[in-house]
C-alpha cells in the first residue's frame, strides 16, 4: 500500500503578473526553457553575474553523493562582491542600508561606508588572530553591525555562526561548543519590545563554560551596564580604530562560509554547513529574479532576524551582492503601535516587502484599518516565507497591503536549501492564493508517494529535490552520517533498502508534505511529522489550518492530531479570532460549532475538528513558525516538553489556562 497525503482543498482564483512588470521583467518565461535545456550552463551563467578572482574549470562535481562540490577550482571573496566591487564601479555613495532602530534613531550606510566598515572589522578580525577556516559565534541585534560582522568574517575566511539574539545561555553554549568557535560578537543589548534587553550577560555566562572562546568584540548599543572580563573588547575601541584598508583575498568555491544550527524536532541541533560560491550564487541569482530586483530603483525590505537563515541569504548576501538598497528595522512590529511596518514602508518608499506568514496573519488579526491609514503605493512586489501562507492570508496580504496591484511571491525553502527553491516568478507566473508554484528554473522539485514514484496531478505525499543545486547544504558539521541519514536515506540510492545506484538516483527529503493540483502547481502542506492520521487518512495541518482561516472570523490557527479511542487520531484545533470578533459566553460557543461545521464544508466531514479552542496567542519560535507539537502536549493532557526554542513562554501558560473554556482574552 502506499502512503499518501490527502488533497482536500481546492482553489480557482490566479492573478497573471501586471503587464508593465512583465515587459520589463529581469527574468521571463526562456529562463525555465535555458535551465531544462542544460541545467549546469544555467548555473554558470548565473555564476558569472558575480566577480571571481579566478575562474572554475568544473561546474558541478557530483562523483561523490550526497557530497556536491560546485564551480570547482573556482576562487571569489563574498565580501569584494557584496560590498568592494559596487564602489569600484562608482556606486559608493548609493546607500546600502537605511537602518531603523527601535527607539526612531536612524543610520544611513553608503555602499563606500559599508566597506570601511567590513575592512576595519576584518583588521580587527586578524588583530584577534582569527584565520581563514576559524569558527566565529555572532551573537547580536538587528543592527548593522551585525552584517558587518558576518560580511567581515566572509572577508577573512573565517566561518560564522550566527545564533539568534533571543536564544538562552544553553543554546548559545551548545553552538558555540559544536563549532569549537575563538570569538563571539556580540552587543550589550537592543532594543524590544520598547525596552533595551540585554545580551552580554548571556554571552558571558556562555563563555564562562566553552574554553575556546579567546575573545569578545562587544557593540555598545543600549548603554547598559556590562560586567567585564579580559576576553572583552569594545568594538569602538577596536574596529572603529582600525585601519580602514584591508584587501580581501580570494577563498576556493568551496571554502566554509557558515554554519546555522537548525533545531529540528528532537535531537540536538544540526549546524547545516554552506560554502561559498555555489551559495552566493544562489543566493545572489534568486534575489534578482524572484524579486525583480531593479538596484538603480529598488527599495527593498526583508522582516527577518539575521538569526535566521532568511537574514542570511536575504538581509545580507543576496541582497548586497546585487548593490541594493534595503531597509533594516531592529525591532518588533508593534512598538511603538501597531502601525510600526506601514509607517516603515511609506517612510523609506519600500517598493519590495519580504514577510512571513505569522506576521501577515498577525496584521489581519490587528485590523484592516491599521495599513489602509497608510501610503503604501510604492509597493511592486510582496514576498512570503517560513510557513505555508493560508490562501485567505495571502488575499488579505494581496489587498490591504498590495492594494491589488502587486505580484505575491510565496518562496519555499529552508536553512538546508541556502537559498529559494519553488516560487512564482512575478513577471512571469500566474499565481493562486497558498500556492509556492513551481521550482525556480535550474531546481528539480517533485513529490512522491513513499515508495519515491512521482504522484499524479491532484496527489499528495512527500516533497524531494531531484538534482543538486548550488546553495544545497554540504554536510551537518561534524557530522557527516547525520547529514545522510537525515536528508537522503529516505528515498532513492540513499536508501538502505536501495542498492546504490548511479549518482543522479540520489534524492533529497526535505521533511515537508505537498502536492500537485490539477495543473501542476506546488501545495506545501507543513512538515511531514505533523502530519495527521484520522481514521487511515493521512490529512495535513495545513488544509485544516487554512480552512479555518478562510472563515471570517479567524486571524490564524494551529491544528494537531491528538490521540483519540475511536479515530486514532483526532483533530483538535486552537484558533485565534480577529481583533473584533464578539467570543464572550454563547457567541462564543456559536462560533465553535460554526467553526467546526465550516471545516466539514469546506474540507469534507473526515478534516471536522473534534475540539477547536479559542486562544490569544500561539506558542511560534523566533522565526514565527508555530510549535504544533507543544499545542499536541496540551491536547494530551501531558506536560510540556522542551520550550527553549520558544519565543514568548508565557504564552503556553495562557492557553493551559484557557483549556477549560473557549475563551479568548485579548
Ligand atoms: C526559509 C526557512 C524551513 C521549513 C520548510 C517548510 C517551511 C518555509 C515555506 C515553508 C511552506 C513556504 N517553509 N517556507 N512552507 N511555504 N513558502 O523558513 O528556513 O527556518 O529552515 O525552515 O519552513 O516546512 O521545510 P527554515
Amino acid at each position: 500500500m502506499s502512503e499518501t497525503l490527502e488533497n482536500l482543498s481546492s482553489e480557482t482564483r490566479q492573478f497573471p503578473p501586471p503587464e508593465a512588470l512583465a515587459a520589463d521583467a529581469n527574468v521571463k518565461a526562456d529562463a525555465y526553457e535555458a535551465a531544462n535545456a542544460d541545467r549546469l550552463a544555467f548555473w554558470a551563467e548565473q555564476a558569472d553575474r558575480l566577480t571571481w578572482a579566478k575562474k572554475w574549470d568544473q561546474v558541478l562535481d557530483w562523483s561523490n553523493p550526497p557530497f556536491a562540490k560546485w564551480f570547482i577550482g573556482g576562487e571569489l571573496n563574498i565580501a569584494y562582491n557584496c560590498v568592494d566591487r559596487h564602489v569600484e564601479a562608482g556606486q559608493g555613495e548609493k546607500v546600502a542600508i537605511h537602518w531603523e532602530g527601535e527607539p526612531g534613531d536612524t543610520r544611513t550606510i553608503t555602499y563606500a561606508e559599508l566597506l570601511t566598515l567590513v575592512s576595519q572589522a576584518a583588521n580587527t578580525l586578524t588583530d584577534l588572530g582569527i584565520t581563514a577556516g576559524d569558527r566565529v559565534a555572532i551573537y547580536m541585534p538587528m543592527i548593522p553591525e551585525a552584517a558587518v560582522a558576518m560580511l567581515a568574517c566572509a572577508r577573512v575566511g573565517a566561518t560564522h555562526s550566527v545564533v539568534f539574539g533571543g536564544f538562552s545561555v544553553d543554546a548559545l553554549s551548545t553552538r558555540i561548543k559544536d563549532a569549537d568557535a575563538k570569538l563571539v560578537i556580540t552587543a550589550d543589548g537592543g532594543y524590544r519590545r520598547g525596552k533595551p534587553s540585554a545580551l552580554k550577560p548571556t554571552v558571558d555566562e556562555a563563555v564562562a563554560q566553552c574554553p575556546s572562546i579567546e575573545n569578545v568584540l562587544v557593540v555598545r548599543r543600549t548603554g547598559q551596564d556590562v560586567a567585564w572580563t579580559d576576553k572583552d573588547k569594545w568594538w569602538h575601541e577596536t574596529v572603529e580604530q582600525a585601519s580602514p584598508e584591508h584587501k580581501a583575498q580570494p577563498f576556493d568555491s568551496e571554502h566554509p562560509l557558515f554554519i546555522l544550527y537548525t533545531s529540528g524536532t528532537t535531537g540536538k541541533p544540526k549546524g547545516i554547513l554552506h560554502t561559498t560560491g555555489g551559495y552566493l550564487t544562489q543566493a545572489s541569482y534568486t534575489q534578482w529574479a524572484v524579486f525583480d530586483l531593479k538596484p538603480e530603483t529598488d527599495v527593498y525590505w526583508c522582516t527577518a532576524d539575521i538569526g535566521w537563515v532568511t537574514g542570511h541569504s536575504y538581509i545580507v548576501y543576496g541582497p548586497l551582492s546585487n548593490g541594493a538598497t534595503q531597509v533594516m528595522y531592529e525591532g518588533t512590529p508593534d512598538t511603538p503601535g501597531r502601525d510600526r511596518f506601514w509607517q516603515i514602508v511609506d517612510k523609506y518608499k519600500v517598493s519590495i516587502l519580504y514577510t512571513a506568514p505569522t506576521l501577515i496573519r498577525t496584521m489581519m488579526k490587528w485590523g484592516d484599518d491599521i495599513p489602509a491609514g497608510y501610503d503604501l503605493s510604492s509597493l511592486r512586489i510582496l514576498g512570503s516565507v517560513g510557513e505555508p501562507i493560508n490562501p485567505e492570508a495571502w488575499m488579505w496580504y494581496r489587498e490591504n497591503i498590495g492594494r491589488e496591484r502587486t505580484p505575491i511571491v510565496d518562496t519555499w525553502w529552508q536553512t538546508e536549501t541556502g537559498s529559494m527553491m519553488i516560487s512564482p516568478l512575478p513577471g512571469v507566473t500566474a499565481t493562486k492564493p497558498g500556492s509556492a508554484m513551481t521550482p525556480l528554473p535550474g531546481i528539480s522539485a517533485d513529490v512522491v508517494d513513499d515508495t519515491a514514484q512521482s504522484v499524479p496531478n491532484g496527489g499528495g505525499g512527500f516533497l524531494v529535490l531531484r538534482d543538486p543545486w548550488p546553495s544545497m547544504l554540504r554536510t551537518i558539521w561534524g557530522d557527516d552520517k547525520r547529514f545522510i541519514d537525515t536528508y537522503w536515506s529516505r528515498f532513492g540510492a540513499g536508501a538502505e533498502s536501495s542498492s546504490a545506484g548511479a549518482s543522479s538516483d540520489w534524492i533529497y527529503f526535505a521533511g515537508d508534505g505537498a502536492k500537485k493540483d490539477e495543473d501542476g502547481a506546488l501545495w506545501l502542506l507543513g512538515r511531514v511529522d505533523d502530519v495527521m492520521l484520522i481514521s487511515g487518512h493521512n490529512i495535513s495541518t495545513t488544509e485544516v489550518e487554512s480552512a479555518l482561516v478562510s472563515h471570517p472570523s479567524v486571524a490564524e490557527s494551529a491544528v494537531v492530531g491528538a490521540t483519540d479511542p475511536t479515530t486514532g487520531q483526532a483533530i483538535v484545533a486552537f484558533v485565534i479570532p480577529r481583533g473584533n470578533v464578539d467570543t464572550e459566553g454563547e457567541a462564543g460557543e456559536k462560533l465553535n460549532v460554526d467553526l467546526r461545521n465550516h471545516v466539514a464544508k469546506t474540507l469534507g466531514p473526515i478534516a471536522k475538528p473534534r475540539q477547536i479552542m479559542l486562544v490569544p496567542e500561539l506558542p511560534k519560535t523566533r522565526s514565527g513558525k508555530i510549535m504544533r507539537r507543544l499545542l499536541k502536549d496540551v491536547a494530551e493532557n501531558r506536560s510540556l516538553g522542551d520550550v527553549t526554542t520558544l519565543q514568548d513562554s508565557a504564552v503556553m501558560d495562557l492557553i493551559s489556562k484557557g483549556m477549560g473554556g473557549s475563551k479568548s482574552e485579548d
